[in-house]
């Protein structure tokens, strides 16, 4: 045992005022037909949780996660005993992962992979014994020096050809573990400056690489999605995977849009001078919403902070999306947040994936019931309600022209003025729900 002092995570209901217990998620809840636990398929992320331990560029770690380890692989074996204890404990159902998360780096290639060769059965036994499931997996194609100009999208083939291997290796790992998504977060694929790149060539080069693993990972019986995760910026000043939008241009360029959807995650929204809601719902307006990483900035900050998501209005309008997407398939909510460097206790961990975990339960509560009671879908229909009868429903069925349209407008002679857009009752219909729903509780 790694944590003695902590037992299992029980709901206790608002109002406990035990900080290691839940007070919103209840994983048994029924809502709108589902389980909280199957609404919200909760994942820890492995590379904050059991790895990070809060170094930053001005200093080192606040906390040690060895686990007790002195040797590489005791390290990383100890890891897994402890993430999967730390899982259990909160019962989270599912964990992400990076190659380089779960196993030591050796000198050459083959001996990263001897090592994690004898982490991932350690991993099997440990996922037999729990239940708990891999979400998805991904290749860390950006810490290592060889990447420092990308992976796909590097001047050097032999960084593109390491990628290669690396991909390979992380996608048969994956679909060892039966993980139901792999994913390509743009990493260090994108430029600082134009003065020195190819762009065109590069994101060529960046969609044969997605294309190599689709073919792959499909050759090998890996049935799920693959993943793009957008980023706007950091570590390049431009990353090529901007936002969804942009994203979904590429993968429809080069004809990748059937076997990729979006992995969405907050922060990188935000940095992208959108809302979060903006990107789910882009995504869900372009049959393209996979899954989310969970987390949330600091508007005041300019870089990807990661924190643990507890903003209500945040986590309501996400499941909101998500209730409107149709639930996760693949997909799940993956926190890929890590504590802040002065949180510095396992305790704080705990506390961290407590919050994040009740913030999200609250906000599906709330977003089922603004569903169920179609509080915004009432006034947005009838706000289009125009394009149900005459000219609009010419509109909508998409049976008239230019000259007739412009006929009807010279014979009305003005436009018809239009109906209040009321944005800030229905903020006000949000935090009413937020209070109702906390009253019901
Ligand atoms: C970094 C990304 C990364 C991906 C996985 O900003 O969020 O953690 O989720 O490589
Ligand atoms: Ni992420
Ligand atoms: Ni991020």
């Amino acid at each position: 045992m790694f944590f003695e002092k902590i037992s299992a995570i029980p709901f206790e209901g608002p109002g406990s005022n035990n900080p290691l217990a839940f007070q919103y998620y209840d994983p048994k809840k029924i809502v709108l037909g589902k389980s909280m636990k199957d609404h919200l398929k909760f994942a820890a992320s492995y590379w904050h949780t059991f790895c990070a331990g809060g170094s930053d560029m001005f200093g080192v770690e606040t906390l040690d996660k060895s686990f007790g380890g002195k040797e590489p692989i005791e390290i990383y074996i100890n890891k897994v005993r402890a993430a999967f204890e730390f899982m259990e404990k909160l019962g989270i159902p599912y964990f992400c992962f990076h190659d380089a998360d779960i196993a030591p780096q050796g000198e050459t290639l083959a001996e990263t992979q001897a090592a994690l060769d004898k982490i991932v059965p350690v991993i099997e036994s440990e996922m037999r014994r729990t239940g708990i499931r891999c979400l998805w997996g991904t290749a860390n194609l950006f810490s290592h020096p060889r990447y420092m100009c990308g992976a796909g999208t590097s001047p050097n083939p032999d960084a593109f050809a390491y990628a290669a291997a690396q991909i390979k290796k992380a996608l048969e790992i994956t679909v060892r573990l039966g993980g139901s998504g792999y994913v390509f977060w743009g990493g260090r694929e994108g430029y600082d400056t134009l003065l020195n790149t190819d762009m065109g060539f590069e994101l060529d080069n960046m969609a044969y690489l997605m294309r190599l693993a689709v073919d792959y990972g499909r050759g090998i019986g890996f049935e799920g999605d693959f993943y793009i995760e957008p980023k706007p910026k950091e570590p390049t000043k431009h990353q090529y995977d901007f936002d969804v939008s942009t994203v979904l241009a590429f993968l429809r360029k080069y004809g990748l849009d059937q076997d990729f959807k979006m992995n969405v995650e907050a922060n990188h929204a935000t940095l992208a001078g959108h809302t979060f809601q903006h990107e789910l719902a882009t995504a869900r307006v372009n049959g393209a919403f996979g899954s989310i990483d969970a987390n949330q900035g600091d508007m005041l900050l300019g870089w990807d902070t990661d924190q643990f998501p507890t903003n209500l209005y945040d986590t309501t309008m996400c499941m909101y999306e998500v209730l409107k997407a149709g639930g996760f398939k693949t997909g799940g909510l993956n926190f890929d947040a890590k504590a802040r460097r002065a949180s510095n206790t396992f305790e704080d961990l705990f506390a961290c994936y407590i919050a994040g975990m009740d913030a999200f339960a609250f906000g599906l509560l709330v977003a089922a019931k603004l569903i169920e009671d179609r509080a915004l879908d009432s006034f947005i229909e009838n706000r289009y309600s125009g394009y149900q009868s005459g000219i609009g429903q010419k509109i909508a069925g998409r049976e008239t022209s230019l000259a007739e349209l412009s006929g009807y407008i010279l014979e009305k002679g003005a436009a018809q003025p239009t109906q209040s857009g009321a944005q800030e009752k229905l903020e006000s219909v949000i935090n009413h729900y937020i209070v109702k729903v906390a009253a019901s509780l």
